[in-house]
């Protein structure tokens, strides 16, 4: 209870000075990036390059979540708000890993489907005594920091028609919370919206991109950005895409705030703006007013989205000396594969370079244009698009320390190949197209033929300046967690293999690993609490690449690990994960797999990955299973158990008809990839 109340005053005084002020010792770690820059850098140097190896577990927290764990750990004056998935929200005593409060915004859990990519949260804001929390099913919600009771909750879907969320941590800039939502492979038109911290009240809305041009448009940067979309297709019927889901960062000098804009709606540029069109300001960084919401600038990375190339990656505000002069700089690493150095005072394009390969564009002309390869954008030939949707870079964090000069990438190949799908209508819902089912609507098929290059996951340290690799890890498969950097020399990362890594910040070499008992996808915060520093991370495989895939044998609930020097706590025990026999013995007629390949490319695979080819992630992949779980499908897919794990019913959307094609497939490719 002390500690509760001392936590309830200390986040009282948390403000916009409270958090600039905490930049020059980062004892605290009070907002999703440590500040507004989120730079990730911390200056404690108790733990370093030196005594790193001394490092052991202070306490673990079970989070009692077994999807995927996206968040920072916020931590004031010895209080940690962290949230597991499904948006629940955590207050626990940094000292011991007691629990002080839990808040679960109970959101209706067979409502999963609404979200591209798992129940997953990035975490909380603290402002003045608050803690926000943005609920999965679009509720932003202000809690009383000292006892986790709702204080307001305000619905942040501008239309229910569309699959709106939100996954993304709030931010708090001059009072107002801010926050983007997620929806676009559902078709959705992205915005964000400022609420006032004290009331809730809603003080601005900024759309990303034009809505239906019969109707007024809301400002000028709407105007503007409309003559860069084609109104042959009627974009704003799928709402045109650009959900603003992850990064916000912000400049109190310059007062802007930075917004990363993502995807079309749908991928398809041909579908979306048949006559092409740089599509404004889908993949693009926007700066605003943060007392308005007005538009001041914006520099697209990716024009003409057509590979789900988001820029909704996290950014990093950054002061480098660039050609002899200081710059005031937005560093970024997208989806698309090119690092990006921004100036952020006027949007000027100043570098870009690939941190990974590339065959989308071959480069960036001096005005900030990339040079298209011939192939990126074919008309009838799947395309292995490198990177792939999921992204050189995704959400997971990068840090930047001023005293390498380095920043620290999670970067990745994930193979999918994509190709136009002709075909395709808004919310057609046809047999094999991905995932239309449930309401996606990318107008792209996946891999109808298999993608050629090769997965990889690896730690980049990169020098902005030079734009280069200065050093690099190999990690065992892609989807590593975010980076945290220290004075301490240090760079500490969760890796998709299940351990927790700190490496030399200047040489990249290892220096000490803990196991975390699952894969971890978040990333670490350290703070001091009594004189002593602690890091921390909240482990939970899942997001979008972890339901159906892994990296590990064992598997936890999602858990917050907890090092200090000489710490000696007890790991807790990790389950085996799911077996790998392959199913057998169902009956089924073969002359059912085509349509239940169809079926089950546009309901099941993208949780459920490939029956006996993929190797299931938090979800369970169905070639794997027990056959009397195959052979009672039904039971499952229409008003089934795991609807209160975030499946969704079927009822009305398949027959039993339907469920018997799909178990044909499920045997049926069991049956053909069993050795012989
Ligand atoms: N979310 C993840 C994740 O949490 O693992 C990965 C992705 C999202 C993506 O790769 C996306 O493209 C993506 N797109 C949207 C969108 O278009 O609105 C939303 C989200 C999200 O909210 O999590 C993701």
């Amino acid at each position: 209870a002390a500690a509760q109340a001392a936590g309830g005053g200390a986040a009282a005084q948390v403000d916009g000075e409270w958090i600039q002020a905490n930049r020059a010792t980062t004892e605290q770690w009070p907002s999703y990036g440590l500040d507004y820059a989120e730079t990730r850098f911390s200056r404690l140097g108790q733990i370093d390059a030196g005594n790193v190896q001394r490092l052991g577990l202070a306490w673990t927290y079970d989070l009692q979540s077994t999807r995927g764990v996206e968040a920072t750990p916020l931590v004031v004056d010895g209080v940690m708000y962290v949230t597991a998935s499904w948006s629940v929200v955590h207050a626990i005593d940094a000292r011991t890993g007691r629990k002080l409060w839990v808040f679960d915004p109970e959101v209706d859990r067979s409502k999963g489907y609404k979200g591209c990519c798992d129940a997953v949260n990035r975490g909380v804001a603290i402002w003045k005594g608050k803690v926000f929390v943005g609920a999965f099913d679009g509720r932003l919600i202000a809690l009383d920091a000292a006892t986790g009771k709702k204080v307001w909750e305000k619905d942040t879907i501008a239309d229910h028609r569309f699959s709106y969320t939100i996954t993304g941590a709030p931010r708090v800039f001059k009072g107002k919370v801010i926050i983007g939502n997620g929806g676009a492979e559902f078709g959705a038109r992205g915005y964000i919206t400022a609420y006032d911290a004290e009331t809730g009240e809603q003080k601005w809305r900024w759309f990303t991109v034009p809505g239906d041009p019969s109707k007024p448009y809301e400002n000028e940067a709407m105007a503007a950005a409309a003559k860069t979309w084609d109104p042959s297709n009627k974009y704003w019927e799928s709402g045109g895409g650009g959900t603003a889901w992850d990064t916000l960062t912000f400049d109190p000098e310059l007062n802007l705030m930075y917004v990363g804009v993502g995807n079309g709606s749908p991928w398809s540029q041909r579908k979306r703006s048949p006559k092409g069109g740089d599509n404004l300001y889908l993949a693009s960084i926007v700066a605003l007013d943060p007392d308005t919401g007005t538009y001041k600038w914006h520099y697209q990375e990716t024009p003409g989205d057509n590979w789900d190339y988001t820029s909704t990656q996290p950014m990093i505000l950054a002061d480098l000396k660039i050609a002899g002069k200081p710059r005031k700089v937005i560093l970024h690493a997208p989806k698309n594969g090119f690092f990006f150095v921004i100036d952020r005072t006027n949007g000027q394009f100043i570098s870009a370079q690939n941190f990974v390969p590339v065959n989308w564009a071959k480069g960036y002309d001096k005005n900030g244009r990339p040079i298209e390869t011939a192939m990126a954008r074919p008309k009838d030939k799947p395309f292995d698009a490198i990177p792939g949707p999921f992204g050189a870079h995704n959400w997971h964090s990068m840090s930047f320390n001023p005293q390498t000069g380095l920043v620290y990438l999670p970067a990745q190949h994930i193979p999918l190949n994509l190709m136009d799908n002709k075909t395709w209508t808004f919310n057609g819902n046809k047999p094999g197209e991905p995932m239309s089912g449930v309401g996606w609507n990318t107008a792209m098929f996946a891999n109808v033929e298999p993608p050629k290059s090769k997965p990889f996951g690896r730690l980049i340290a990169w020098d902005p300046v030079r734009q280069k690799e200065v050093w690099r890890q190999e990690h065992v498969s892609p989807w590593n967690g975010g980076t945290l950097t220290t004075a301490g020399n240090l760079v500490f990362q969760g890796t998709a293999d299940g351990r927790f890594i700190a490496y030399d910040a200047r040489t990249g070499k290892q220096l000490w690993q803990s196991p975390t008992g699952t894969g971890v996808i978040a990333a670490p915060s350290t703070y001091m609490v009594d004189g002593k520093q602690y890091v921390s991370i909240a482990a939970g495989w899942g997001g979008v690449y972890g339901l159906s895939q892994r990296a590990t044998e064992r598997v936890g609930p999602g858990t917050v690990y907890t090092f200090v020097l000489d710490g000696d706590a007890k790991m807790p025990e990790a389950a085996a994960q799911q077996a790998q026999k392959l199913v057998q013995g169902v009956k089924y007629d073969p002359a059912d797999i085509p349509a239940g390949t169809a079926l089950y490319v546009s309901n099941c695979v993208f949780c459920h990955g490939v029956p006996g080819v993929d190797r299931g992630g938090n979800i369970p992949n169905l070639g794997y299973m027990d056959p009397a779980y195959i052979e009672h499908l039904q039971n499952f897919v229409f008003k089934g158990p795991a609807m209160s794990r975030g499946m969704p019913d079927f009822t009305g959307k398949l027959t039993p008809a339907d469920v018997d094609k799909i178990k044909a497939f499920i045997q049926g490719t069991a049956d053909a990839i069993r050795p012989k």
